[in-house]
């Protein structure tokens, strides 16, 4: 049966239980108010560089502040949400709930790429929801340190020239674009698939200097016939390889061994979209989708995107080592 969610016009496919719809209500909700947030751009981020830093050492934005507040609040709200583990947040956030076991665990990008935010370029919310698992009530980690295919449903939100929703669930990968006018989201893809074309590639050149020598064997290889896009906001990169074909690259570097992509709430989930969009990822070596994550704010490479080219990126460093 189709679910109808307040704030979405057009019913979700793929989602038998209908306990998932307060959550997906409250992601939507946040979603609006973040979209009018970003829209006063300048108006609103305020980025004192001497500011406060988050957990990972990051300069926290006037926007990630209002982002996670938004979320903590909705969620809370629910009454089904029993835990959240957000990127600006150092450990998982607990709610009251009735039945841990029937409840769900979410965990946030509340803005991916703020670092573009006062320059009016796309960013995003990035989301994953895990339910709680049959039996087991304990309040801890371990309710998020689960694999992406663990996921019931995941997405992103992309506050870009329109925002839009993009929803994964194991049936199918729908997007929707809120209708200004309405203040609701509408169906404008029903069901997305990764093009078996790949003319793109997103990663960021300039680490080159940075990398090992098998990492400039892939990139090396795969660009070729390819032409290089590279927003430096997730959600917008993603997007772009989703809709028009492409793969996106956050390897690890002599630096940063585990890049700088976070399992949980970005690779996880970019991972869960693109499985659905019959897609693949990988570390290099190991499906993301399938990935047991070890600590909630681990990093992890990611290569995301294309079959074709993820199996050719996995094929060049096997052989590599
Ligand atoms: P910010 O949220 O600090 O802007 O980081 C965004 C991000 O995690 C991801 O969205 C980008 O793909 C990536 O960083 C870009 O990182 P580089 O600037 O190192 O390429």
């Amino acid at each position: 049966m189709p679910l109808i969610i307040e704030g979405i016009k057009s019913p979700i496919e793929g989602v038998d239980d209908a306990s998932l719809a307060p959550v997906l209500e409250a992601i939507v909700a946040a979603a609006k108010l973040i979209s009018n947030n970003v829209q006063n751009g300048a108006l609103i981020e305020r980025l004192d560089s001497e500011g406060v830093r988050n957990v990972h050492g990051e300069l926290v934005h006037t926007l990630d502040t209002l982002g996670t507040n938004t979320f903590v609040e909705f969620f809370k709200d629910t009454q089904v949400v029993a835990g959240l583990v957000c990127e600006e947040l150092e450990t998982e956030t607990f709610f009251n709930v009735e039945d841990i076991s029937e409840s769900y665990f979410c965990v946030l990008d509340p803005i991916d790429g703020t670092s573009n935010a006062d320059i009016a370029i796309t960013i995003g919310s990035i989301f994953g929801i895990f339910k709680g698992t049959n039996g087991d009530s304990t309040l801890d980690a371990t309710q998020f340190l689960r694999p992406a295919k663990d996921f019931v449903a995941a997405g992103y939100v992309l506050y870009g020239s329109s925002t839009l929703l993009i929803l994964a669930t194991p049936m199918k990968v729908q997007e929707f674009t809120l209708d200004i006018a309405k203040m609701e989201f509408v169906c404008t893809r029903s069901s997305l698939s990764i093009p078996v074309e790949c003319p793109y590639y997103s990663v960021n050149q300039g680490y080159e200097d940075f990398w090992e020598d098998n990492i400039k064997d892939v990139v090396h290889s795969i660009k070729k016939g390819r032409s290089l896009r590279y927003v430096g906001s997730l959600v917008s990169d993603f997007h772009r390889d989703l809709i028009r074909g492409g793969v996106y690259l956050y390897p690890g570097d002599v630096n940063n061994p585990e890049g700088k992509i976070r399992l949980l709430y970005e690779a996880a989930v970019m991972s869960y979209i693109a499985h659905y969009a019959g897609g693949s990822s990988t570390n290099g070596y190991t499906s993301i989708f399938d990935l047991q994550p070890k600590s909630i704010h681990q990093r992890t490479p990611i290569f995301v995107g294309n079959s074709n080219v993820i199996e050719q990126i996995e094929s060049i460093l096997r052989d590599n080592t």
